[in-house]
């Protein structure tokens, strides 16, 4: 048990086999009927049962988070690989080894609480490291940029995108002119609207996206001495996508996908990991490249500044209430310890304002750091007092600083021994309201993403744009956003053009021709493992061909789920059964990475062409599909034995590599 969970142990309460009682623990003789004066007569007031306990459900519901509502948490924790000593002091960023227990809540941005998961948006990835100096929270994104360069224009940004006020349509969409007029309006966003529109924004898992701090922080050493750094998370599964028409037909199929994703994989053991990295530049770095460090639209190129890994996130346990810990909990980019501080990127600058600001209508006031999943695991002791909801009983007389009657205490701790303190940056400036000059480049990093794009990642984006803008009503914001992007790109904006009704660009030079392979999902990492495998069935399937396919799938760390005619179990030829997981009322193509047509009797004449079906669109969506006995017939024209990414065979182990390797590439975009 970690520390975190030793703590929250306090809290959890089993309601089980317990008597009811009401909230004062009065044991209650009758819950379904309230007071009534007879027996069809009315309530009445005097019933103190039924009125706390409907006071109580009246208030159930808190207000949404302004962006991030729709999220999904874990516990975990987080293991150092090796020692960051000579950079930061951060206490657990010492020694290789130490563990810290974490927080992590994934969400969606823009989408209101109950929104489906799969629409395309940026994902949230905030962190929550409950170390023995403090909480430290890594609030970041899957997107390594940010759409704006100073926090005073987030309002805006968020009111653009939301659901337009006059109708309330639509939700957690960015496909709305009020969404592209603000790009159209705002140039800065170019780099940020590239990545939208990419693959990135449709992740085929939490467990398969980066994470990014985004913004440049800073560290410090014992002496002292800062370094600029950027944080990264690395999905050791790789990062992987879903394609848009999936995307949108999974958001009706389970509007959960993510979060029964996550939370099945913790449930089965297969726990989730990260990565930890980081890029350091020394002071002297400020102004070594062509872009500037505090700019949030800009990346720092990974084969510029190398990605150092040093240490590894592991999800390991589900949540026990999603309301009390995932919906509670308050992450905030001020959290910070000794040895990790601040740049003067005015994006973040902005939100060490607005994160805390934003708990205090959220969360109905000051004490939320008393609620359980918010608690430091280390001892906190201040002057602050009261409020709404206080937990804590401060003892004593005294509640202020200084003071003689306790000693002076609670004291201060000096920065050798360990208290906080600033860097000292040295400042000399003039108070201005300004953008400077450094970050008026919005255009090369925009490039600089379409040019490391794989073919299809292009073709995905000239779609995405193509989708977005098909569904903008105002034909001068489609104008607007195509000659705004023919400045990253003609290669990009004139086939948009053309599909969306606007006059081609006159002919242009990208912004940029420089590439940054780690950009592009087609260098990532491929593996079978993590994958979710259809597996069609009917009895007297072949068992001798096709268990062993199911079990290589197995040990290969894929999920495999049985579809079948109806649930219960189907027996195979040699009279060894399996258990049917989804019938084809319950299972659909786009809720599995990969298909395999294992054969067996159609009894009611539907299977082969219901199977058929799931093939067809699978294979519209470039996935691996596998086929053997009679399963080979339910190939066809829509998902041709000899496409490419089709195993079919007689089964057997034969089988199971050839359909492990396909499963392993995940997608066959020639196909497209
Ligand atoms: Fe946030 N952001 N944000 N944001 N953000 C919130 O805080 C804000 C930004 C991010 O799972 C809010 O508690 C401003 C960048 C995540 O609970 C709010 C600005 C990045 C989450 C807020 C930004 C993020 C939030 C809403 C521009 C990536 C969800 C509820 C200056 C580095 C955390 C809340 C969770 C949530 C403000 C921009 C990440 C309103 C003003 C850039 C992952 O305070």
């Amino acid at each position: 048990m970690s520390e975190k969970d030793k703590q929250l142990e306090q809290y959890r309460v089993k309601d089980e086999g317990k008597a009811l009682t009401t909230n004062q623990g009065l044991k209650m003789a009758e819950d379904e009927f309230s007071l009534k004066a007879g027996e069809r007569g009315p309530t009445l007031m005097e019933d103190f049962h039924f009125r706390e306990k409907m006071t109580h459900f009246d208030h159930e519901r808190i207000p949404e988070r302004i962006v991030h509502a729709r999220g999904f948490a874990a516990h975990g924790e987080f293991e150092l690989y090796e020692s960051l000593a000579p950079y930061t002091k951060a206490g657990f960023l010492q020694d290789p080894g130490t563990k810290t227990p974490v927080f992590v809540r994934f969400s969606t941005v823009a989408g209101s609480r109950g929104s489906a998961e799969t629409v395309r948006d940026a994902r949230g990835f905030a962190t929550k490291f409950y170390t023995q100096e403090g909480n430290y929270d890594l609030v970041g994104n899957n997107i390594p940029v940010f759409f704006i360069q100073d926090a005073i224009k987030f309002p805006d940004l968020i009111h653009a995108v939301k659901p337009e006020p006059h109708n309330e349509m639509p939700q957690a969409a960015s496909a709305h002119d009020t969404f592209w007029d603000f790009v159209a309006n705002n140039q800065e966003s170019a780099h940020m609207v590239m990545w939208a529109m990419s693959d990135r924004a449709i992740p085929r898992s939490f467990r398969m996206m980066e994470g990014f701090g985004v913004h440049t922080f800073r560290f410090v050493n014992e002496e002292g001495r800062s370094h600029f750094v950027k944080f990264h998370w690395k999905p050791v599964l790789g990062v992987h996508s879903l394609v848009w028409d999936e995307a949108q037909k999974i958001s009706g199929k389970d509007p959960d996908f993510h979060r029964r994703d996550l939370w099945e994989a913790i449930e089965r053991g297969d726990y989730p990991e990260y990565e930890l990295a980081v890029q350091l530049l020394t002071e002297e770095d400020e102004f070594r490249f062509d872009f500037d460090i505090l700019d949030p639209t800009k990346l720092w190129p990974e084969e510029e500044v190398p990605v150092k890994r040093i240490g590894k996130m592991t999800l390991n346990r589900n949540v026990d209430n999603v309301f009390a810990e995932t919906e509670q909990v308050a992450f905030h980019p001020g959290h910070v310890v000794p040895g990790i501080d601040f740049s003067n990127d005015p994006l973040l600058q902005g939100r060490l304002f607005s994160y805390t600001d934003t708990q205090l209508s959220r969360l109905g006031g000051s004490n939320f750091h008393e609620l359980p999943i918010n608690r430091p695991v280390c001892p906190f002791h201040n002057n602050q007092r009261d409020g709404i909801a206080r937990h804590t009983i401060n003892r004593g007389q005294v509640s202020y600083h200084n003071n003689s009657l306790a000693g002076n205490t609670p004291s201060t701790t000096p920065e050798r021994e360990g208290g906080y303190s600033h860097y000292q940056e040295k400042i000399d400036a003039r108070k201005v309201r300004a953008r400077s000059e450094s970050f008026k480049d919005h255009f090369s990093q925009a490039a600089l993403f379409w040019n490391s794009m794989s073919e299809p990642e292009q073709q995905h984006m000239i779609d995405a744009f193509s989708f977005e803008l098909g569904k903008v009503m105002s034909s001068s914001v489609r104008e607007q956003v195509v000659a705004m992007f023919a400045q990253v790109s003609p290669e990009l904006a004139t086939p948009v053009a053309e599909r969306i009704g606007v006059d081609a660009p006159p002919a242009g030079q990208p912004a940029s021709t420089k590439q940054s392979p780690a950009l592009s999902q087609a260098n990532t990492t491929h593996s079978p493992h993590g994958r979710k495998v259809g597996v069609i069935a009917g009895p007297q399937f072949d068992d001798a061909a096709v268990l062993p396919v199911l079990d290589a799938l197995r040990a290969a760390g894929v999920q495999v789920e049985v579809i079948a005619e109806r649930l219960g179990e189907i027996a195979g030829t040699g009279g060894k059964a399996l258990e049917v997981d989804h019938t084809f009322l319950t299972a659909d193509s786009v809720l599995f990475d990969a298909l395999y047509a294992a054969g067996g009797e159609d009894e009611s004449g539907k299977l082969a062409r219901q199977a058929s079906m799931l093939l067809g669109e699978a294979y519209g969506h470039c996935k691996p599909i596998a086929a053997s006995s009679s399963g080979k017939d339910w190939l066809g024209p829509h998902a041709p034995a000899n496409g490419p990414g089709v195993v079919a065979g007689e089964g057997g182990e034969g089988l199971a590599d050839a359909f492990k390797e396909a499963v392993a590439a995940h997608r066959f975009w020639t196909r497209d």
